[in-house]
């Protein structure tokens, strides 16, 4: 096999998730003698995927999501057929899911909601003097900040922008009342946060998955099966407790991601 000679450029967006999935790809290819680099951190989502469609990435993890809202976002895309239609213009492929939905939501302090009766996103709209704090790429993106505002009529004038990772610790200093969460972040059950229904369903399913090129498949074909692995690999649940042993138990993501490989899939 060439295949010690292949090299595979791996991505992952700046959060914790994305740089575990990262390094379960990157450490996936490398059991097959290819050459791994991971790009760890990268950048937001339009990042990774300028450098995808430009060939300076090989593959990084993404969610159907934000390629139907965000990437894809002037398209129609009815059902998967035509979503992998419209990658493959651009030379790319996706995966199966790898078995997660990672979706947006709206968080409070249970506490707090509690006190001001707020369970459902629609609720928000009785409380404008409300602070909210957003991750950065969600004020900006198409199923973000501008696209919810609307969709619910929300009133709010107190809103900012801030690193995701911060979020958490805004909620716990009352600087920011209300944050969009991830749905597999550990923080939300650590901190026992309240996630608001999203009755008007503002929010699609976002389902993880993996990006490609499709020149992959003849240039690095043993690496790609083996990274494929992944497909159907990982529970919500599971991929919860990943993220846990990340950011609250602050073990390293190539740690984190090759404990894994070897107990789910016999990597080592
Ligand atoms: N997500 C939910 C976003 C951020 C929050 C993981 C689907 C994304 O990275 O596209």
């Amino acid at each position: 096999t060439t295949e010690g000679t292949a090299s595979v450029r791996v991505g992952s967006k700046k959060f914790t998730e994305s740089v575990i999935l990262g390094e379960m790809v990157t450490q996936l290819a490398r059991s097959t003698g290819a050459g791994v680099r991971h790009r760890r951190e990268l950048g937001g989502t339009a990042v990774l995927w300028e450098a995808l469609k430009r060939g300076e990435l090989d593959v990084y993890p993404e969610y159907t999501g934000t390629l139907r809202q965000e990437l894809l976002s002037g398209r129609a895309l009815p059902d998967d057929a035509a979503l992998r239609a419209a990658l493959a213009e651009v030379g790319l492929r996706m995966s199966k899911p790898l078995g997660f939905n990672n979706t947006y939501a709206l968080g409070m302090k249970e506490a707090e909601a509690e006190r001001l009766g707020i369970r459902r996103i629609s609720d928000l709209r009785e409380h404008p003097e409300l602070r909210f704090g957003f991750s950065n790429e969600f004020m900006e993106r198409a199923d973000g900040w501008p696209a919810l505002r609307d969709t619910y009529k929300l009133p709010q004038r107190d809103v900012r922008g801030l690193d995701h990772d911060l979020a958490y610790r805004g909620l716990e200093a009352n600087s920011v009342q209300v944050t969009d969460l991830y749905s597999t972040d550990a923080e939300i059950a650590a901190y026992g946060l309240r996630v608001l229904e999203d009755d008007a369903r503002h929010f699609p399913a976002y389902d993880a998955v993996l990006l490609y090129r499709e020149d992959l498949e003849s240039r690095a074909p043993d690496a790609l099966a083996a990274v494929l692995r992944l497909q159907g690999s990982l529970s919500e649940d599971a991929m919860v407790k990943l993220n846990a042993r990340a950011r609250l138990e602050r073990v390293p993501e190539p740690q984190v991601a090759s404990d894994f490989l070897a107990a789910k899939l016999g990597v080592s």
